[in-house]
């Protein structure tokens, strides 16, 4: 697979059609019919893990994650030791970079070869129609070339703090999909490389949207790396979860995090927990801001079903790759509505 040198069109950014005062969205973010935005009138939400649970009734909540990752790749965790303070600092410092004038982010402005940066399209296919967003994206790990902003003068500090938090969370969690799969509990963490792993965070921002039942902030996609540690908006609902053949609005929990299985954890355990398409709506009077930090392997690991899940009568369905090397691929396509991991599925 090629190097991706350039956007094939000049970026637009969608806070700018937003302001504009547009009645109309533009053609090029109508989806087509089937892909266009549906409610389902259902009560369904996505499972919510209580942690102190681990600790407190363990067995009972190490069945409650094993259930969310293999009939849901989601859950919303509560009570997860993040501080609430640092919680709404993080959602109000982007919501702040995003009201900064326009020159002063795209001083910051990014290009597809490391995503890195203030942007708006995802993939770099030529006519392709486009989502109702734009985002930050940052680098955690490696952390060589980290495009922070400079404004908010507080927006790093807090991050980094933030930061610390999640790769807390996200050891643990490792450990107990690991132990519920019936491994050695640093199994998966050792799988995505130990203590260097990958980290990188995507802050989205979804303006108002004169026609949202045209279009979509963020098209129907699974995460390509390891797991997603999502912050949603407060007041704003707007992500969808694929159950069966229905979407699912999330109806956030009081200071949850949203946690989703990525692809990688579905290749490493050999399909046993599943990477979820899921997709957001937008709104016609409410702007969102949700942060989605990918705790991934480090680029270089070579990602397969672990030995120990590979059985005659469970073969491995996936073939070795590199994890930088999907990426890659997923990064030239932009979201795509199937799982593209069931591509790479083995035909032996
Ligand atoms: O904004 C959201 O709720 C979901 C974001 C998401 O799926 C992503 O950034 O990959």
């Amino acid at each position: 697979m090629g190097s991706i040198v350039d956007w094939p069109e000049p970026v637009v950014y969608v806070q700018s059609l937003s302001e504009s005062g547009t009645l109309v969205v533009p053609d090029q973010y109508i989806k087509p019919p089937p892909d266009r935005p549906t409610t389902w009138l259902t009560d369904m939400n996505i499972p919510v893990i209580d942690m102190t649970g681990l600790i407190s009734s363990r067995e009972e909540t190490m069945k409650q994650v094993f259930e969310a990752c293999r009939e849901w790749g989601f859950m919303q965790l509560v009570n997860h030791g993040v501080k609430t303070e640092l919680l709404d600092g993080a959602r109000d410092i982007w919501q702040e970079f995003f009201h900064a004038p326009m020159e002063v982010k795209k001083k910051y402005a990014n290009s597809p070869k490391t995503y890195e940066g203030f942007g708006s399209r995802l993939g770099v296919e030529k006519g392709a129609t486009l989502d109702w967003s734009d985002y930050y994206y940052l680098n955690y790990h490696p952390n060589c070339h980290t495009k922070w902003p400079a404004h908010p003068p507080h927006l790093r500090d807090i991050m980094e703090e933030y930061s610390k938090e999640i790769l807390r969370l996200g050891e643990v969690l490792l450990k107990v999909f690991s132990i519920n799969l019936g491994l050695e509990e640093d199994c998966l963490q050792n799988a995505f490389g130990g203590k260097h792993i990958g980290a990188c965070l995507r802050a989205n921002f979804y303006p108002k949207c004169p026609q949202p039942d045209l279009t979509l902030g963020l098209s129907s996609h699974s995460d390509p790396g390891g797991m997603t540690f999502l912050l949603p908006d407060k007041r704003v609902t707007g992500l969808q979860v694929r159950k069966d053949d229905q979407w699912i609005t999330v109806k956030p929990v009081h200071n949850a995090i949203i946690l989703n299985i990525g692809d990688q954890l579905q290749v490493l355990s050999n399909a046993k927990y599943k990477s979820v398409e899921h997709r957001v709506v937008v709104n016609p009077n409410e702007e969102r801001v949700s942060l989605a930090y990918f705790y991934n392997p480090r680029n270089e690991m070579l990602i397969q079903p672990i030995s120990e899940l590979v059985t005659s009568e469970s073969p491995a369905l996936y073939p070795p790759m590199i994890f930088e090397e999907y990426r890659r691929f997923i990064r030239t396509k932009g979201p795509q509505g199937k799982l593209q991991v069931e591509s790479l599925k083995s035909t032996r």
